[in-house]
This record gives structure tokens, C-alpha cells and sequence, in this order.
């Protein structure tokens, strides 16, 4: 189910062999590694088929939809080119696929937009549809685990708003009462809730009390944690949030792209600043394939497929702590473990979080590195962010996750070593061979 689409080489080797190439070598990397980035994901053959198909060949400016003087959104055609028979049954089909898995019992509450390209411009959508520049939000500082287009300074997010920045505590939990009392006093037009390094469940309902308490809207970005989220593996931030946005390829399995779902109070104000307010056509193939994920994602096999990763990671977790690495929130509740490896025991730690995410990778374990609260520096990171979608996906349970912490006890302890290293990747290289068939 997981394979490369077969014979995808020789059909782009008739035409280009450079690329072919290029598509050969990193279908050998990807099936000689184990994949431990906790926002990568292996697609299925029919998710990779739909995004291959004619559907790239479509413009569609526009929506299948449009907006009437009164705010509601009617049938109609929305769109600025002719042919659209199919492109308007298809986005339909995925914004009731969409408003299926995440509100369930609420859809006629609910506006779904599936035509960001990807996270990043579904969170500026949102903050271009209801702030002006210089206005205020809030969101997670990057070194605390949230994303750049969470405010961050070189962000647009950050250049273009006031973005107020909260952080964890010193235990590496979110500090609700902190961020109260920091929203009350800025009064932000929009908290973002969210995070792209957060092991731990979000309490939701808190970030609703607070945005309802200073007049905020609520955004909460699951772009981590929305595979999770629909499988009912981590709580839903629906009724709490007025908007949610997510990437669409993390622990959801889909391909790369960005999804908006908004109370319907909200959605033209969200379709304007999406189309034409920020991006031109969509990309039709895409949404094919993510309409092909979200009805796997619908599936009962999914809701197993959310709770092993957890349980995986759960694994994973309780192993490096065992052996000595300091995790941030001292464990994990969804699909990520967020290590402090050089602030770590002194019988693991290691010197340099950069090195030691190239160290695993020439054992063929494949990681980030990334900033840790304290950090003062993001491209000096002591942290190394591991994840667990993929390794579920590809079938590996606690056994292997057992395995997989005990390889990277051994990087550790190689010290850099480039033999060492090379010959425990051929053991991690013999160990996936099972799981990781290209
Ligand atoms: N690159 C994504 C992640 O790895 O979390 C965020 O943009």
C-alpha cells in the first residue's frame, strides 16, 4: 500500500534521465532509512496516483461556491475558467470529506477552504482575512515549539502584526495562567493555539476561555497533531476554536497542502483573503489527492493507525529518557519527542545537536535537530526532534520502537566515530529492510 508508484522511474526516464535519476536515488534513501521526522509521512500508491493525475492540467480560479449580499454560501459557479465540471465535484467532494472527519456532528455550523497550498499561507490567510498590519496576535515563540508563521520576527506573521510571543514554563509546559494573563493585557485580535514541537496534549477549552475572556478570535493550527485529532487520538479543538488551520501531510498521511475550517460566520472573510486576497489558482491535483487521504483518514483502520503512533511515541519516549536523555515535557502525549541531548545526562549527552542529527543519519536514522526552550540561537539548536507517524505507517510497533531508541543510544555513545556509525547503519539498514521495501 506504501510503495513508490511502479514504473514512475522509466516513465520519467523516457523524457529526462537527470530527474529520473534524482527520483531512483531518493527513492533508495527513503527505503534504506528509518524516518524519524516527526512531520514526514509516506502517502499511499492511490494518494501519489491522484497527485499525478490529469487534474494537474486544470486552472480553477475561483470556488465551487459562491457568497450571496447576505453572507451565505450557495451553489453556484464561482469560478473564472471554463471546464470545471469535474474540478467543482472534486473540491466539493473534499470539503465534505473535510467538515466529515473534523465536525462531524456540527457541519452545517462549519466552512471548510481547501485551497491553501500549504500551512504557511493558510495561517496568513487567517490573519490577513480578520487583522489589519500593526494589529496584535498572539502565538508560541519559535524556540518554545511554535512555527514561524506564528509570529516569528523574520516571518511575514511577525513583520507585518505585532505578534506578542508566549512561552513554556521551566518544566516545558504551556503556562495557561501566563498566557491569560498576557493576552488581557494586550488584547490581541487572534491567539494562535498550536505547535510545531509540543509533545504534550493542548488543552483547547483553556485557549477558548482565554480568547472569549480578552475578545479574541481563537486559531488553532493542528498541522502536527491532525491525523491525531481525527483518528481521536488527541482532544479536537472544535467547539473551542473559531478557526482551524492544517498542513494536510503529517500525522494525516495526505500530500502537501493546507486546509481551513471556520465557524461560517467566518468563511467568506477566510475564502476572500485565500482567493484573491492571496494565492491564485489551486492546485487540483493536489486537492485529489488529499480528498483520496481524507477518506482513508475516515476509515476505522485510521483510528488504530493514530493511537499506535502515540503508543509508539509513548515507547520511543520512555527508552531515551532511560538512557538518559532529557526530554522536553519529560515525555511525549502525541507523535513527537523533543530531546535537550546536550543538556542531557553526562553519561549520553553529546557536544553538538547539528553534528548528532548527521551522526544519526549516517546510521540511517533520519531526524532534525532543533531549538529547545533557552536556546538563544535557532541555527545553534540543542535539541533533537523525533517523531512517529512515519515508522507506524511503514507497520513498526513498540518491539521495534525498543529497537530504533537503542540504535540512537549507540550513535550517542559512538562520539562521532564515522565507523562506528557506518557499521551500526548497516545494521539499521538490515533492521528496515522489512518495513522500508521502496
Ligand atoms: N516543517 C514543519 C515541521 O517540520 O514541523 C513546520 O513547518
Amino acid at each position: 500500500m506504501y510503495a513508490q508508484l511502479s514504473g514512475i522511474v522509466d516513465l520519467v526516464a523516457d523524457e529526462d534521465m537527470d530527474v529520473a535519476a534524482l527520483i531512483a536515488a531518493e527513492n533508495k534513501r527513503q527505503s534504506e532509512s528509518i524516518p524519524l521526522i516527526p512531520s514526514e509521512n509516506i502517502v499511499s500508491t492511490a494518494v501519489a496516483a491522484a497527485l499525478s493525475s490529469c487534474f494537474t492540467n486544470k486552472y480553477a480560479e475561483g470556488y465551487p461556491h459562491k457568497w450571496t449580499k447576505a453572507g451565505e454560501c450557495v451553489a453556484g459557479n464561482g469560478r473564472y475558467y471554463q471546464g470545471q465540471a469535474n474540478t467543482n465535484q472534486l473540491e466539493q467532494l473534499l470539503i465534505d470529506r473535510a467538515l466529515e472527519l473534523f465536525v462531524p456532528n456540527a457541519k452545517e455550523k462549519y466552512h471548510a477552504n481547501v485551497q491553501a497550498l500549504s500551512g504557511a499561507p493558510a495561517n496568513l490567510a487567517v490573519l490577513s482575512a480578520f487583522l489589519q498590519p500593526g494589529d496584535t496576535f498572539m502565538g508560541l515563540a519559535l524556540d518554545n515549539g511554535g512555527h514561524l508563521t506564528h509570529g516569528h520576527k523574520v516571518n511575514i506573521t511577525g513583520k507585518f502584526f505585532k505578534a506578542v510571543q508566549y512561552g513554556l514554563d521551566e518544566k516545558g509546559l504551556l503556562d495557561y495562567d501566563a498566557i491569560e494573563k498576557m493576552a488581557m493585557e494586550n488584547k490581541p485580535k487572534l491567539i494562535i493555539c498550536g505547535a510545531t514541537a509540543y509533545p504534550l496534549t493542548i488543552d483547547f477549552k483553556r485557549f477558548g476561555d482565554i480568547a472569549k475572556k480578552c475578545g479574541a478570535l481563537l486559531m488553532a493550527d493542528i498541522s502536527h497533531i491532525a491525523g491525531l485529532i481525527a483518528g481521536g487520538a488527541h482532544p479536537s479543538c472544535f467547539p473551542y476554536a473559531d478557526i482551524m488551520t492544517t498542513t494536510t501531510h503529517k500525522t494525516l498521511r495526505g500530500p502537501r497542502a493546507g486546509l481551513i475550517i471556520c465557524k461560517k460566520e467566518l468563511g467568506q472573510q477566510i475564502d476572500k483573503a485565500l482567493f484573491p486576497g492571496l494565492q491564485g489558482g489551486p492546485h487540483m491535483n493536489t486537492m485529489a489527492a488529499l480528498a483520496v487521504a481524507l477518506k482513508e483518514a475516515l476509515q476505522p483502520e485510521f483510528k488504530d493507525y493514530a493511537h499506535q503512533i502515540v503508543t509508539n511515541a509513548k515507547a520511543l519516549a520512555w527508552d531515551l529518557k532511560n538512557a538518559g536523555f532529557k526530554l522536553i515535557g519529560n515525555g511525549t502525549e502525541n507523535h513527537l519527542i523533543l530531546m535537550d541531548v546536550v543538556h542531557s545526562d553526562d553519561s549520553i549527552k553529546v557536544a553538538d545537536a547539528s553534528q548528532f542529527a548527521e551522526d544519526l543519519e549516517t546510521a540511517h536514522l533520519v531526524a532534525n535537530k532543533n531549538a529547545v526552550p533557552g536556546d538563544l540561537k535557532p541555527w545553534i539548536p540543542s535539541g533533537i526532534r523525533l517523531g512517529t507517524p512515519a515508522v507506524t505507517t511503514l507497520g513498526m510497533k513498540e518491539a521495534e520502537m525498543h529497537k530504533i531508541a537503542a540504535f540512537i543510544v549507540q550513535v550517542a555513545n559512538a562520539k562521532g566515530d564515522k565507523a562506528t556509525l557506518e557499521k551500526i547503519g548497516e545494521e539499521v539498514k538490515s533492521f528496515g529492510a522489512d518495513y522500508t521495501k521502496g
